[in-house]
């Protein structure tokens, strides 16, 4: 008996591969902040190339709505392997997400994914209205009719527009009341944020307190919601974000307005109290701190917001 892959778990690694890093190529070009802080690194010789950087996790947002949301969307990323894990409630922002390990036969250092979804029916009767205005128009989950063996159609869903573009008046609205929904409404499936593991970086940068003093000191704007770095109870998961770059977005007839487009993070996963007797060497993503924390995630959606975007 040989234990050796088939062909098709082959190509499915290969294209999680080609669908992982269409996502990184869309959102490099629309988040300036991604090159800036892979230069601030290079510069400061914190690496020798962006390839060494560990992307401990990427996060996508959706509409609670039939035919669409998690359950449509998660179906693509479980398709490829990942698993479904926590849930986790956010009770004022009406929000449910969910995390997903990795699969772990391509080594395991593939980014996790934090994905959420807006429980649209707790929303006023006025925005339910205007989200299904957009939404109503997919009558069927687009994902059942989605070749998921094909990288670039599931490239290209990821980045098509699945409902009209908003009016202008429609988006603030939303704004308004929901500042995610605003946000989904708008921005759709593209890439929310990446996020650097910090823990595994050099010495003088491996802890969220000496990251984010580097990139304050070269001047980047983080999100400071809660504080700017959040920290789990456990004390094990620490988090900080820039503040959502700002786009120019073309509205239905033609409006430009600013709004929020995506963000960057930086997360470092210390190593749990039963390990911590082993050697440097011999840590990996096991012996770390694994999920999510509801505190930090709640103060991290934030970064999109205009609370944070204004200042
Ligand atoms: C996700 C916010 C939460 C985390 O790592 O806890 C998060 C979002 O802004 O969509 O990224
Ligand atoms: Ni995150």
């Amino acid at each position: 008996m040989t234990t050796s892959p088939n062909k098709s778990t082959i190509d499915r690694n290969q294209t999680l591969t080609a669908v992982l890093d269409g996502l990184m190529r869309r959102y490099s070009e629309r988040v300036p902040d991604v090159k800036k802080v892979f230069d601030a690194m290079l510069d400061e010789g914190i690496i020798a190339s962006p390839n060494e950087i560990e992307n401990d996790h990427i996060a996508f947002r959706t509409m609670g709505v039939p035919n669409l949301g998690l359950a449509s969307f998660e179906k693509i990323f479980l398709h490829y392997g990942y698993e479904k894990r926590d849930e986790y409630n956010f009770t004022e922002k009406k929000l449910t997400a969910y995390w997903y390990s990795p699969p772990a036969r391509l080594g395991g250092n593939l980014p996790r994914i934090f994905a959420s979804e807006l429980r649209v029916d707790e929303l006023s009767a006025e925005a339910q209205r205007i989200i299904h205005r957009y939404t109503d128009t997919v009558t069927s989950d687009p994902v059942d009719v989605l070749n998921l063996d094909d990288a670039a159609a599931v490239d290209a869903f990821l980045h098509q527009p699945l409902w009209q573009t908003p009016t202008l008046a429609d988006y603030r609205a939303l704004l308004a009341e929901s500042e995610y929904a605003a946000w989904v409404i708008y921005n759709r499936y593209y890439l929310n944020h990446f996020t650097i593991s910090v823990h595994n970086l050099k010495p003088s940068y491996n802890t969220i307190d000496e990251f984010v003093a580097f990139l304050e000191r070269r001047g980047f704007r983080l999100n400071s919601a809660g504080g700017t770095i959040k920290v789990s109870p456990d004390g094990d998961l620490r988090q900080a974000s820039t503040v959502a770059q700002m786009l120019d977005a073309e509205f239905a007839g033609g409006e430009v307005f600013r709004i929020a487009g995506s963000y960057v993070e930086f997360a470092e996963r210390r190593v749990l109290p039963d390990f911590r007797h082993l050697p440097t060497n011999q840590i990996t993503r096991a012996h770390r701190r694994e999920g999510f924390e509801t505190g930090n995630a709640d103060k991290i959606f934030e970064s999109t917001f205009t609370t944070q975007t204004g200042r």
